[in-house]
């Protein structure tokens, strides 16, 4: 297949997550805001992206920053209200950039109309069977129903108060008690779902990423889970909580919507490990792509990274749909310091950067990850992850990677608002990593991903759906993508001798024609 043709726009793009309040604030009230992408839509244009993924921007009280919502078809004013986000769509199309949003389909705000008539309604009511209510276990209905633990820590079930002031029944929430989940067994729930899915359609959206996709549906009579071993902020396969089969007829009927809409694309948050399990998602009538997230979990070792890029690559084969690929995002963290931080930490997440983009596929870059940003450590009394009053203090959550961008500017706020008490506080060390001074430098690492982003979108060699590992020692990686291009990463503590060709780019300075460890080489 030719660059691009008769292929879909998502099968083969770049995406760029823009976390909305740390991307920019155009209000001053330091938290990033709509009208802030609207007026950096020339820099994503520079950094060449093809799409961006918007967390959510719909109306929420804010309890785990947007995937808590209130309305799912209404903007937030936080945000800049509906007006902003129909400035978003049109300015993102000007620039042939496309625009997906977050759906959240597993769970509401507490503060939705239909949880506060669920709590002002009866046991057994209509109204609290768009929710998953259910007598408590024990003397009195006075212990959780099932043993089911909250992904953020404490309980998945709160109990709430009847309206005669008895302590009454209880209601799951897989994350912070502020987000109920909501009953799939219950058809409202789906027919609610297709109205906000045609709302933003109509409105000119390309697509949806999907919050826990493999969420929604559970296991009849909710068994308890495998309490031991559970580690907060992730599961494993046998997790009751997560993938019942009943999902797939879910996202049957999301995608017999979309299809309404060519062009659109569903993009799934999908946490299953296993590659069966994982590609049942992307059959033909259900999603488009999903997340896989073994990249993101994987060592910076060469073992490690060709098991991760190998199992992903198996997995979209069994349904035949585009590979994802993911280094870093608002909850996983940022790649520079999960590969040991500092100096080294950089220059690993480059070459990582360009492993990742040579790869066939769709590739996921996380706002500021182009600026090679670690994450914050932050103080106690600046943290806001539910996470963090949630595991009593013992989990800092996911604050760390969500600090706002360094636009400009010597000091905090560096241009990201004109607010200098931002929503969360600003390193005064990223006056060395600002746009402003990476644009200029033509060392940096924004320059850098300018350049990949640009060789990955206009070379022929990036072609074909395939790719080959070539020889290499063994703390190395060495692929050819099938249009040619030859990929290799230095994992190791030794120069690596490169293949034959002619150098396209590196992440760092060759020595002596050698590849310098904790760095890639693209050849052709
Ligand atoms: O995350 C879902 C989810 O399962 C994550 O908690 C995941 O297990 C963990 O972060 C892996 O490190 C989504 C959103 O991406 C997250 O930001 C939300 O907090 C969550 O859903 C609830 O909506």
């Amino acid at each position: 297949m030719g660059r691009g043709g008769g292929r879909a726009w998502w099968s083969h793009a770049v995406f760029y997550q823009v976390y909305p309040r740390s991307f920019a604030d155009s209000n001053g009230d330091g938290v990033g805001d709509l009208d802030g992408v609207v007026a950096r839509l020339e820099y994503l244009t520079l950094l060449g992206v093809d799409a961006i993924w918007l967390n959510p921007v719909t109306v929420s009280p804010m309890a785990d920053h947007g995937y808590d919502v209130a309305d799912p078809r209404d903007v937030d004013p936080l945000f800049g209200g509906m007006a902003a986000l129909e400035r978003l769509i049109a300015g993102a199309h000007r620039h042939q950039i496309k625009i997906t949003m977050d759906l959240v389909p597993n769970h509401t705000s507490s503060q939705h109309p239909w949880f506060q008539a669920a709590l002002a309604a009866k046991p057994g009511s209509a109204a609290r069977n768009r929710y998953i209510f259910r007598d408590g276990r024990g003397p009195g209905g006075s212990m959780p129903p099932n043993n089911w633990e909250s992904v953020f820590g404490g309980p998945a079930w709160t109990r709430v108060t009847e309206r005669d002031g008895t302590p009454g029944q209880w209601y799951l929430h897989l994350f912070d008690a502020a987000q109920p989940d909501l009953n799939w067994d219950n058809p409202e729930v789906f027919d609610d779902l297709e109205k906000t899915l045609r709302f933003w359609l109509e409105r000119g959206v390309d697509g949806f990423r999907i919050d826990v996709a493999h969420g929604m549906a559970k296991p009849p009579g909710l068994p308890d889970m495998k309490a031991k071993g559970n580690r907060l902020l992730r599961h494993r396969d046998d997790d009751p909580r997560f993938n019942h089969a009943g999902v797939h007829a879910i996202h049957r009927h999301i995608r017999r919507i979309v299809d309404d809409y060519p062009g659109a694309v569903t993009i799934g948050e999908i946490w299953v490990d296993d590659n069966a399990r994982w590609a049942e998602y992307l059959r033909p009538d259900e999603l488009h792509l999903g997340f896989n997230f073994r990249l993101a979990k994987a060592e910076f070792d060469a073992h490690d990274i060709r098991d991760a890029v190998d199992n992903t690559l198996a997995a979209a084969a069994i349904e035949d749909a585009p590979p994802t690929w993911t280094l870093a995002n608002h909850d996983v963290g940022r790649e520079v310091t999960r590969y040991g931080g500092g100096a080294v930490g950089l220059q690993r997440a480059r070459a990582m950067a360009m492993v990742m983009l040579a790869l066939p596929g769709t590739a996921f870059l996380y706002n500021g990850q182009e600026l090679g940003l670690s994450d914050v450590e932050l103080p106690d009394e600046v943290l806001q992850d539910p996470t963090w009053e949630r595991s009593g203090h013992t989990e800092r959550g996911r604050d760390g990677c969500r600090v706002p961008i360094p636009w400009s500017g010597d000091a905090p706020p560096f241009g990201f608002s004109a607010c200098s008490d931002t929503w969360l506080p600003m390193p005064p060390e990223w006056a060395a990593v600002t746009v402003e001074k990476q644009l200029r430098d033509p060392a940096s690492t924004l320059s850098f991903f300018r350049r990949a982003v640009e060789l990955r979108r206009t070379r022929a060699e990036f072609d074909g759906d395939r790719i080959d590992w070539l020889p290499a020692p063994r703390e190395a990686l060495i692929f050819r993508r099938g249009g040619g291009l030859i990929c290799a990463l230095n994992a190791g503590d030794r120069l690596l001798t490169l293949p034959d060709g002619e150098l396209l780019l590196a992440s760092t300075d060759l020595a002596n024609g050698k590849l310098p460890p904790n760095a890639a080489a693209w050849l052709v």
